[in-house]
This record gives structure tokens, sequence and C-alpha cells, in this order.
């Protein structure tokens, strides 16, 4: 199976990416992790997207904050999908990170989550990868039948004491 890249532009976006490589761990996909920035490291950032298929990885995730460059410089050097989660680390709340990740120019793309949707971004990575992977695929339906489940019990819990 190809491995997720998760890049983040600073240690202080850890507690909100950790909830990506949790989700990756729950369905037993292979991935590796980094501390890479666009403004501070962009060597280093440029030497791992472009190398980056050829490493085995299928999807790159990126998170930032502020003015959150990182998923489109990773994006720049790279033709594998990569989505942006953009970090809410600012006095702006997150909305910063958002517009800066997600209004990409047209040729360049990047599939940005909401602000602080580091499961969302794992989960996307994993559709991306299932694709070419029927267990992985198979493993998506049952979440969603369980996640399912859930609701209709909250549901039948809820209109069993509010309705006639
Ligand atoms: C961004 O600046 C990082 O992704 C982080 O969200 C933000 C603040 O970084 P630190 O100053 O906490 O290292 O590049």
């Amino acid at each position: 199976m190809k491995k997720v890249a998760v890049i983040m532009g600073s240690d202080s976006d850890l507690p909100v990416v950790s909830k990506a490589m949790d989700t990756l761990k729950e369905y037993g996909v292979p991935f590796e992790v980094h501390v890479y920035s666009a403004h501070r490291t962009p060597e280093q950032a440029k030497a791992f997207s472009e190398n980056a298929r050829k490493n085995g990885f299928g999807v790159i995730i990126a998170a930032a904050g502020k003015a959150a460059h990182l998923a489109g410089a990773l994006a720049a050097n790279s033709t594998l999908p990569v989505i942006g989660i953009p970090v809410k680390s600012s006095t702006l709340d997150g909305l910063d990170a958002l517009l800066s990740t997600v209004q990409m120019p047209s040729g360049i793309p990047v599939a940005t989550v909401a602000i602080d949707g580091a499961a969302n971004a794992a989960l996307l990575a994993i559709e991306i990868l299932s694709v070419a992977d029927d267990a992985l695929a198979d493993k998506l339906s049952r979440a969603r039948e369980a996640a399912s489940r859930k609701v209709l019990e909250k549901d039948a819990a809820i209109a069993s004491q509010y309705n006639a």
C-alpha cells in the first residue's frame, strides 16, 4: 500500500494534526510524519515533495497555520494529491490559514478540509488510496454504517423522550 505523508509547518500544530495520525492508525494505513515549513525550511519541504512519489507516498497531507503556504508549496513540487489542513493558530481564528490554503491558482490543486479538520484529511487520504484497494474501501463502508447506526440510536433515544 502507498504511504501517506503528514507534514506540519511547526511542532505547535501537533495537537491538531495528531488526529490525522490516529485515524490513519485506525485504518492500518502506513504513514510518515515530518515538520517542514514553507517559510523556515523551504529547501527541505521542496526536496520532500519532489521525491515523495518515488519514495512510495500516494497522498500528502499538509497542515499549517497563519500565512499557510505549506500545502501549496508542496503541491507546487509534486503531482501527488495534496490535502491541506488550515490550522487555527492565530488571532484570526484560522480564517487566514483557510484562505491561504484554499485559494490556489488553477493548475496546482490543494484539497482543503475544514479549519483543524485533521481527521477528515486522513479520511480523504484513505478514500483516495481505497480507489486501488478493495479491503480499505470495505473498511470505509463499515465505518460509515457504524456511524449511521450510532446516529439512529441517538434519534430513537431522543424521539422516545420527547415524541408522544
Ligand atoms: C505556521 O505558523 C505553522 O504551521 C504554525 O501553525 C504557525 C505558528 O508556528 P510557530 O510560531 O508556533 O512555530 O507556519
